[in-house]
């Protein structure tokens, strides 16, 4: 009897024992409101791992993170253009494609882009594209330029995405040039047109932005479409749209940082997230397209069929997709900096 009872005690104590501390652990850092947060429970339910997650608001904060030396993050979710950075930098473990057979789903438009060739350190997250999110019934009118932030009428209650290339990328999609120029008197002709700006600003705000618009504080919000769709969805009286002058165009990846502790779970994570059914609900909850054709069955026709969420050709050929500046990253760097102290 004490026998049994010493041996039921000392399994307890094992079973408490892996329960706490062999638990494994997976650090996940997204930008904020871009996952179906019971994806991740189920993900910890069937893995018996425990996800800790955290979330950023630019591709720039991420980036600093990483080259600050932070350790702990197993995947991270960069866009194109900082995939590219961040491969330059060495700061991404290559993706190991035999551990990521759902990989084999994703439609080929999306496999060895530009910004990784051979899509050797990430893997497709969305797509979508940066536009204007407004309040129609208080407007009273449709959107359809970049020009309606400089209008006097909207004086103080815009709101700009804290993002130095969407900013940028506003003025010189407004002027005609790329969003991806690097003259320094085309830079120096947008700073200027964003100085102009600043009486109708709010603020520029990449988080925040839901809530200061239900809250009425702002009435236009430069704002990625998914987001301004979660808005949308919550109060009809706002609108979106993908200005007629274009817009930055964007693929957000997943991706495994080169110090990340655990590799392998991180694969089995992104795998996960490649699946159908799991795309399909993420979709649904964020209204970002993702590039899963199998996922379509489970995406709400309403999200589908949406030409701001998934943009047709001629949408996406007045969209750009950002790219490394290399040395003028810098330059731009300063002009921002000079933006926001003003
Ligand atoms: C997530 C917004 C990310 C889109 N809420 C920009 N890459």
């Amino acid at each position: 009897m004490l026998k049994t009872s010493l041996s039921l005690m000392l399994l307890a104590i094992i079973l408490i024992g892996c329960g706490s501390k062999d638990e494994a652990v997976l650090n996940v850092y997204n930008w904020s409101d871009y996952i179906d947060p019971t994806v991740v429970s189920d993900f910890e339910k069937e893995y018996h791992v425990k996800v800790v997650y955290d979330t950023f608001a630019s591709n720039e904060e991420l980036l600093a993170k990483l080259e600050g030396g932070a350790q702990g993050y197993d995947v991270i979710f960069p866009s194109d253009y900082m995939v590219a950075i961040m491969m330059e930098e060495n700061l991404l473990a290559p993706i190991d494609a035999s551990q990521v057979p759902n990989i084999k789903g994703i439609d080929p438009k999306f496999i060895n882009s530009p910004y990784d060739p051979h899509s050797a350190f990430s893997v497709p997250f969305t797509y979508g594209t940066s536009g204007l999110g407004y309040n129609y019934d208080e407007i009273g009118e449709e959107l359809d330029s970049w020009g309606a932030i400089w209008d006097p009428r909207f004086k103080g209650r815009i709101l700009l995405l804290d993002d130095m290339r969407e900013v940028f990328g506003i003025a010189y999609k407004y002027l005609g040039y790329s969003v991806n120029n690097i003259d320094p008197a085309r830079l120096e002709e947008a700073k200027q047109l964003l100085m102009d700006q600043k009486v109708n600003l709010l603020k520029y705000e990449s988080t925040m932005n839901k809530d200061l618009m239900l809250t009425r504080e702002a009435l236009i919000s430069h704002y990625w479409a998914g987001d301004m769709y979660q808005v949308i969805d919550e109060d009809s009286s706002f609108a979106f749209t993908i200005p007629k002058e274009g817009a930055v165009l964007f693929t957000d990846c997943m991706a495994v940082p080169a110090a990340a502790p655990h590799k392998e779970l991180a694969h089995k994570f992104i795998n996960y997230i490649l699946r159908p059914d799991i795309a399909g609900r993420i979709v649904n909850e964020v209204w970002y397209a993702m590039p899963i054709p199998a996922a379509m069955e489970y995406v709400d026709k309403e999200i589908s069929s949406d030409p701001n969420i998934f943009p047709p050709d001629d949408v996406l050929a007045r969209c750009e997709f950002l790219t490394d500046l290399g040395d003028f990253n810098q330059v731009m760097d300063r002009a921002w900096t000079e933006l926001k102290m003003k």
